[in-house]
């Protein structure tokens, strides 16, 4: 690597004095116009990080997701597509927070020295944006970056994250045994389509659906989707206002259903009763569905029902493959989930409770034969483990039944993304499971009925006070007040309640459930009430 280079470009992104930045749960996620240093010095770490994993190719997503449009963020994809490994994201904060160039380098040379880089190996790094304004120039800093540290940059554009994640992963398996498809949007997308029309192939069509883009990524991506799947689903697309930046995730989108617990205002007029819609975020790696009933209710079919929904459909499908014996599926979720849902599952399957965060979620997901994971809020796929894939390419079906099942299987292990969730795959993959069994919205919603549940932010001095175990469901700091949540929630039926603090905003949320609608908000506002 070439210091001066590094020196003379460094000069030209320096790091505002004001701020400490911090590689959070989502990578680092701030206000666009402060983050200029940050992609530079970004630039630099994926480089080196490619040289450390001998050249493989990492990603990095330039987005902030369901944020307002003024914000924005950056995040690492490692080779295999999945989220920067945990020891790297220490180094990233460092790097990001050195004060002036030359605190830069020297991290830099720390970083080379400690990790034991090889800097004679190439580097290679393929990089995104979504919709945002602020991206572009962000982007050309990264680029500066990627340039100073010598690595070879590929720019996929604009696209949504898991497409990125996608692609990582289809670039490294390139011409292996493991190849996972065409390094490109549309080999991406055409592998989905593929696969869904496998799935559907001879059952009625399904109605349009209609789908809140949040005037981000989606958009496009939708766009694109719909012209492959032709007539075998048609999209109805709204909120597509993609240059239109202050409309981004503004009253609409996956993060605004599942906090709202209402649909998009926009939408309101467009659903008759029962009829199903779906909400992306701002980078289309979350989806929420739903639906108003007769009485023009609005019903939430959120994570949670898409977990239930998907994992009942595939322990089916593997019993009628013949498979039962050899491969078991399991779920994971977060303390988030509705408490009625993890009843529903562990009635049926294994589940499993982890620490908020995708990365929690899909590795834990990893230790099942097949793993299936969402977040309440909607982020969440289905990951098949290496061993399952070879028994289902190998496995020999001796009835017609057995054989239709398993096609099916191994066209699922095609339409699901196995890096990351995506809201489009996602979506198709509850559209395939709606078809099989000719649910419509409300079906699906009866598998079980949500315990009445609240969210509610509070702002604080210190949220690193707050520390939890029991996989964020209890608090071991400050002390004591564990014991008064607790002595709080047994007044309660069916009473739930904690408070664990957000790794990407500087907030506590405590998060409340309970039989009836009215105790849940009186339970979580006294529980706010005890975090200062
Ligand atoms: P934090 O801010 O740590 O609660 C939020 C979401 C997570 C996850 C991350 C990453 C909730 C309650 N939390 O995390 O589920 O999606 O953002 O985007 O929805
Ligand atoms: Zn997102």
């Amino acid at each position: 690597m070439n210091t001066d280079l590094l020196r003379s470009s460094s000069d030209k992104h320096p790091k505002p004095t004001d701020i400490a930045f911090q590689y959070g749960t989502a990578g680092f996620r701030t206000l666009g116009s402060t983050l200029d240093s940050v992609l530079y010095r970004v630039g630099v770490l994926a480089a080196l990080r490619s040289r450390k994993l001998d050249g493989r190719t990492i990603g990095v997503m330039v987005t902030a997701s369901h944020n307002a449009a003024q914000d924005n963020g950056v995040k690492l994809v490692d080779p295999r597509g999945e989220m920067l490994d945990g020891s790297w994201e220490a180094h990233a904060t460092t790097l990001a927070n050195a004060p002036t160039t030359e605190a830069f380098l020297e991290a830099v040379s720390t970083l080379i020295r400690n990790s034991q880089i090889d800097l004679s190996k190439p580097a290679h790094v393929v990089y995104a944006r979504d919709t945002r304004p602020s991206g572009e120039e962000l982007v050309r800093a990264l680029e500066d970056g990627l340039k100073a540290a010598g690595a070879e940059g590929r720019d996929a554009g604009v696209t949504t994250t898991p497409v990125l994640h996608y692609l990582v992963r289809a670039i490294n398996t390139k011409g292996t045994a493991d190849a996972y498809g065409e390094d490109t949007q549309e080999g991406y997308y055409k592998k989905l389509g593929d696969a869904f029309k496998e799935l559907v192939q001879g059952r009625p069509p399904l109605d349009p659906i209609i789908i809140d883009c949040a005037n981000g990524v989606g958009a496009i991506a939708a766009e694109a989707m719909s012209s492959i799947l032709a007539n075998t689903l048609v999209f109805d697309l709204h909120n597509t206002s993609i240059d239109k930046e202050e409309l981004l995730n503004n009253s609409c989108g996956a993060d605004f259903v599942k906090t709202q617990q209402k649909s998009p205002p926009q939408l309101v007029d467009v659903l008759k009763p029962n009829q199903r819609a779906c909400s992306f975020d701002g980078d289309a790696d979350r989806l929420m569905y739903f639906y108003h009933d007769e009485n023009g209710q609005f019903r939430m079919l959120d994570g949670d029902k898409i977990a239930g929904l998907v994992a009942a459909f595939i322990v089916d499908l593997v019993k009628t493959a013949g498979l039962a014996d050899e491969i078991s599926v399991g779920v994971v979720q977060t303390a988030y989930a509705n408490g009625a849902s993890t009843k529903y599952l562990s009635d049926r399957l294994p589940v499993k409770c982890v620490p908020t965060g995708v990365k929690h979620l899909h590795h834990a997901a990893e230790r099942f034969p097949i793993g299936v994971y969402f977040e309440a809020n909607g982020h969440g796929t289905v990951v098949f483990s290496p061993s399952t894939l070879s028994t289902l390419s190998s496995h020999q079906p001796s009835t017609p039944a057995q054989d239709r099942a398993h096609k099916h299987l191994l066209a699922l292990t095609s339409l699901i993304n196995q890096t990351v969730g995506d809201a489009l795959s996602d979506m198709l993959l509850v559209e395939v499971v709606l078809s099989h069994k000719s649910y419509g919205g409300a079906e699906w919603d009866s598998l079980y009925e949500d315990l009445p549940n609240r969210l509610v932010k509070v702002s604080v001095a210190d949220r690193s006070v707050y520390q939890t175990e029991d996989a964020e469901r209890k608090l071991v700091s400050p002390p004591g007040l564990q014991g008064k949540i607790d002595e709080i929630v047994r007044r309660y039926e069916g009473g739930r309640s904690f408070v664990r603090p957000s790794g990407t905003e500087d907030v506590v949320r405590v998060y409340a459930e309970a039989m009836v609608r009215s105790q849940v908000d009186e339970l979580a506002f006294t529980v706010a009430g005890l975090v200062y």
